[in-house]
């Protein structure tokens, strides 16, 4: 691009500002309908259509008749819907998208790269992000236990530069050459497809106990990560090693990390196995409504850097994508933050359509020898031609913000017309049409190459434990206990020994102990020392809580007011208030979907309050908390109903917050009668009692509810 021109480009992509700049890009390929009526149906070429509803027949009137193949209407109808269908991702199948944008805070990343999407605090770049989990096909379901994909396009006036990243740093695999094994392994069995969004069976866990370099991600997997409450409560990393270049001709290896806003939160493994029969589409359900609702999701943005002089200063290779930077040794810096905010408006051309490619960096981000990113840098551009065709990066949802000018033409579904003579270059028109800049243009990082050509790996990629246990080491007691329940559900899936039992060993070379409570849960080998001295460091990073916010908050959760009729309106409206201070959303759940009515109302005929579901409507393990305000009749009812009982034993067994006032922590008491469960209750005053984070008063006072609600809320 000329300097000219580019300037051009600058100036025309910074006066459309922020996200605007990619969504008004869409403005000319969406069609509303509703919004422009048109004069009536169509055909795909423009012909108004008087009958959509019976195929062109040879009938006498009374008999329908054969149906005529010359029908083009019909035929049109049927040929379109017939190949409604393109092949789902290999990998990464159903996923979730939204719109958005970034900022960096200024310019101290400039030190490491001339890339102005870094450095530049006043620009505002689109952003567009895909979720998804792995290994289910696109019809599976959200919450399994699977990595997510975390992946992000940023349309900069350079170009579109995509971080293909996932909610755990590391891979199960250090060599691209290995990622078709490793897919046919997680995936459904080839002899029966079986099973669907899941590990839990023999080949992956035989495959991953023969390639002992996937035993950091095993351990990252069976934790909490691996069931997130939300996609936007999880963290972000780019995962492989890239590289940035600064103006003075320097190089330093860089990872990508996004920190949620909300912190870092999981369901308990029992939850997500629930919803994933009770709302298989919670998470992209859960995305929508955070954003409709104002609650926009938010990531802080931090990059670990190393300059490439010190490559060899650490006991791993930086180029090994099983390992972390251990943050003591190489420090995160926040230099930016992105946003999402806008849903989609239609999914299939903008989620399942939008193509993503390590490949795709800017002028001052570069690659590095991470032999898995150099595999992706070829893998993404050739799987995007099978599914969406040659000319995949003209899409709408695909195509940069900037010019595109060069001299790639034709394929299947070209979309542009290019004016001009000639189609190559050198050419005999020279300025004026496009030709290689020498100012803006991509750098490549000028370094020398030298090596004996051969199949290995580095020295330091042969180490395979010491991060596993450093991981497992760094979590609380419980995060530690998920763990090993999670391994345990996920081998006691597994019905061949040879497969459970060899796990069990390499899991006695990460921990002794846990080596020794899954075997004894699935018939492992239950070993009698540890297969490898624990080195018993630990750092904090690794630890979900390390991410809990720095103020409490119930922002964007999702609050049930369980109501039986004859309930205390006044506490619930002030409860309703209180929550959407806090900006949390409140559900009425009732006996109906339809009025519920308070104490001091006639059941059918008073004013009442709407219920938002009836109790078999849903189920405790969708909402975040619970509040049962009081009321005598309410309680009675909710004491003798079994579906109501259920709702609060199920949310206790799941630790979520209860909140209960006067009568209704009566019914709290009896509900949560359990072996070994002292609740200490509070009925008699308006003082607050906090127990298993069970939070009761007496006498709840309406007039200050929003200040003590929210504390109530927030567990303080
Ligand atoms: Fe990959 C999709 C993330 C290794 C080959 N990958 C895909 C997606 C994400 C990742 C988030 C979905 C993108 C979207 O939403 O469209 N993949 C990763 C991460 C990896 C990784 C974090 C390890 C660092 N992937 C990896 C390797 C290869 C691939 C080693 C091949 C050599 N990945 C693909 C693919 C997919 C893909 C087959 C399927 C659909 C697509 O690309 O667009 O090319």
């Amino acid at each position: 691009m000329s300097g000219s021109l580019a300037g051009a480009v600058k100036q025309a992509f910074t006066s459309v500002t922020g996200q605007t700049a990619k969504v008004s890009d869409l403005k000319n390929d969406i069609v509303d309908p509703y919004a422009n009526p048109t004069k009536g149906l169509n055909t795909d070429h423009g012909v108004l259509v008087a009958d959509t509803d019976s195929w062109l027949k040879a009938s006498d009137g009374t008999h329908t008749g054969p149906s005529l193949l010359e029908d083009q209407i019909g035929r049109e109808k049927i040929h379109r819907f017939d190949h409604e269908r393109i092949p789902e991702r290999v990998v990464h199948a159903r996923g979730a998208g939204a719109h958005g944008f970034f900022k960096v805070y200024d310019d101290r990343a400039s030190k490491y790269t001339y890339a102005p999407v870094l450095t530049d605090p006043s620009r505002v770049t689109p952003t567009f992000v895909r979720f998804s989990t792995v290994q289910g096909s696109r019809g599976s379901a959200d919450t399994v236990r699977d990595v997510r994909g975390f992946a992000t396009k940023f349309y900069t006036p350079e170009g579109n530069w995509d971080i293909v990243g996932n909610n755990i740093p590391v891979f199960f695999i250090q060599d691209a050459i290995k990622f078709p094994d490793f897919v046919h392994a997680v995936k459904p069995e080839p002899h029966n497809e079986v099973p669907q969004g899941q590990s839990a069976h023999n080949n992956f866990w035989d495959f991953v106990g023969l390639q002992p370099e996937s035993a950091h991600m095993v351990m990252w997997v069976m934790s909490d990560r691996a069931v997130p409450r939300s996609l936007r409560m999880m963290q972000g990393f780019g995962v492989n090693t890239y590289s940035l270049m600064n103006a003075k001709g320097e190089r330093f290896f860089v990872k990508f990390h996004w920190i949620p806003e909300l912190g870092v939160h999981s369901f308990v493994w029992d939850e997500a196995l629930k919803i994933c029969g009770q709302d298989p589409d919670f998470h992209r359900k859960d995305l929508e409504e955070a954003i409709s609702s104002g609650a926009y999701p938010k990531w802080k943005f931090g990059i670990q850097v190393i300059p490439e002089a010190r490559q060899d200063d650490f006991d791993f290779d930086p180029l090994d994508a099983t390992k972390i930077w251990p943050e003591e040794l190489v420090p995160l810096e926040i230099i930016g933050e992105m946003t999402l905010n806008k849903t989609v408006d239609e999914y299939f051309p903008e989620v399942e359509q939008v193509a993503f490619c390590t490949a795709h960096v800017v002028p001052g981000i570069g690659f590095s020898d991470d032999p898995l990113l150099q595999g992706r840098n070829f893998s993404y551009f050739d799987t995007q031609i099978t599914r969406l065709g040659p000319n995949w990066q003209e899409l709408p949802i695909n195509r940069p913000v900037c010019p595109v000018m060069n001299f790639q033409r034709d394929g299947a579904m070209r979309h542009k017309i290019t004016k001009g003579e000639v189609n190559y270059w050198p050419n005999r028109k020279g300025i004026g049409a496009p030709v290689p800049t020498t100012e803006g243009g991509y750098a490549d990082f000028a370094s020398k190459v030298q090596g004996i050509k051969q199949r290995v790996r580095g020295s330091k990629f042969q180490e395979h434990y010491n991060q596993a246990q450093l991981f497992f080491n760094s979590l609380t007691p419980y995060e530690q206990q998920h763990l090993i329940d999670a391994i345990s559900f996920e081998l006691s899936h597994c019905d061949d020994p040879v497969v459970y039992k060899t796990y069990t060993q390499i899991l006695n070379n990460i921990d002794f102990n846990l080596a020794k409570q899954v075997a004894i849960n699935v018939d492992g080998v239950v070993p009698d020392r540890p297969g490898r001295e624990n080195h018993g460091k630990s750092t904090p990073t690794l630890s979900q809580l390390y991410y809990a916010p720095k103020e409490p908050t119930i922002k964007s959760r999702r609050i049930a007011i369980l109501l039986a009729d004859g309930f205390n309106l006044a506490e619930v409206q002030a409860l309703r208030a209180a929550f959407k201070v806090g900006q949390a959303t409140t559900w009425i759940i009732g006996p109906r979907r339809g009025k519920v009515y308070p104490s001091g109302q006639t059941v059918g005929s008073g004013e009442g309050l709407q219920a938002d579901h009836h109790y078999e409507g849903q189920r405790s393990t969708l909402f975040d908390a619970f509040i049962i305000p009081s009321g005598v009749e309410h309680a009675r009812k909710l004491s003798e109903n079994g579906r109501t009982i259920h709702w609060i034993r199920e949310a206790f067994g799941h630790c979520k917050a209860i909140g209960a006032i006067g009568e209704g922590v009566t019914f709290l008491k009896e509900a949560v009668q359990l072996p070994g469960v002292q609740l200490q209750a509070n009925l008699a005053s308006d003082t607050v009692t906090n127990s298993y984070g069970v939070v009761t008063t007496g006498v709840y006072d309406t007039g200050s509810a929003a200040a003590d609600t929210l504390k109530i809320a927030q567990g303080q």
